[in-house]
């Protein structure tokens, strides 16, 4: 069966390798993200090889994420059967006592509300069409580990991995298969955001070693819905080859 797939945060680091490893794979797309204008551009860039339509709103503002999955065609939902629950990221890499109140809302707001919002409106498409679906949620090595200045990043983690094995349960009787896909250290604009436009800080981050690419872990998506129907791939953990834990790294000066 033709498959349709929605991703969040589309438009940059894995949602957009993702985006364009479905459409390699003939897998239509509903992409999502907050800035229009990258949204067209990855738009025009995958539509000669699928059916491509774009919604603009913040996972994080539960009206918009709404009146957005409202305002899918019903010919769009009734195809509709993967969610990548791909937006997320880090505000901050601080100290309990020096972090901010406000990256701790962020954080919470966009790695735990923005799951819950969009997961919400999209799991009554799911169920309506009754072919079951699959939810793939990314978590990170911090839903595993909690690291030093990143206890509330972390904690956004762990309540994905605790969603991803809730939602796997309650959704279990609709046939919807939920995976849970956790990368360690992806070059990605994620450090970028963490350390707030630092470039020099976010390179930091990857340099010494190979990180793992925005493509490693599309390809791991990838795999696990394009298994056999009776197959469900629960959770994957994914590091780089010189990366052993959230903070144990092999790296070459
Ligand atoms: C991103 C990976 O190692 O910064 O989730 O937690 S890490």
């Amino acid at each position: 069966m033709q498959k349709t797939a929605l991703i969040t945060g589309s438009t940059s680091g894995i949602g957009k390798a993702t985006a364009e490893l479905f459409a390699h794979h003939g897998i239509d797309l509903i992409l999502c993200g907050r800035r229009a204008e990258r949204l067209e551009e990855v738009q025009s860039e995958l539509k000669e090889k699928v059916k491509v339509m774009t919604l603009q709103f913040d996972v994080s503002d539960r009206d918009s994420v709404v009146n957005a999955i409202n305002s899918i065609p019903e010919e769009w939902k009734k195809k509709l059967t993967v969610l990548i629950n791909n937006a997320g990221n880090a505000h901050g890499l601080d100290s309990f006592q020096e972090a901010s109140l406000d990256d701790f809302d962020s954080m919470i707001d966009s790695n735990v509300r923005g799951v819950l919002n969009v997961s919400k409106s999209v799991v009554p498409i799911l169920i309506a069409n009754g072919q079951g679906g699959h939810i793939v949620n990314l978590s990170s090595i911090a839903g595993k580990e909690t690291y030093p200045k990143g206890s509330v990043y972390c904690a956004t983690k762990h309540a994905v991995e605790a969603i991803s094995k809730g939602m796997r349960m309650d959704l279990l009787s609709e046939g919807i298969k939920v995976t849970n896909i956790a990368p360690g250290a992806v070059e990605t604009e994620f450090s970028l955001v963490r350390f707030k436009g630092d470039a020099h800080k976010a390179d930091a981050v990857y340099q010494g070693f190979e990180p793992l690419r925005a493509v490693d872990i599309a390809d791991a998506i990838y795999y696990a819905v394009s298994r056999p129907d009776h197959v469900q791939i629960a959770d994957m953990t994914l590091l780089p080859k010189a990366q052993a834990s959230g903070t144990i790294f092999n790296k070459k000066s």
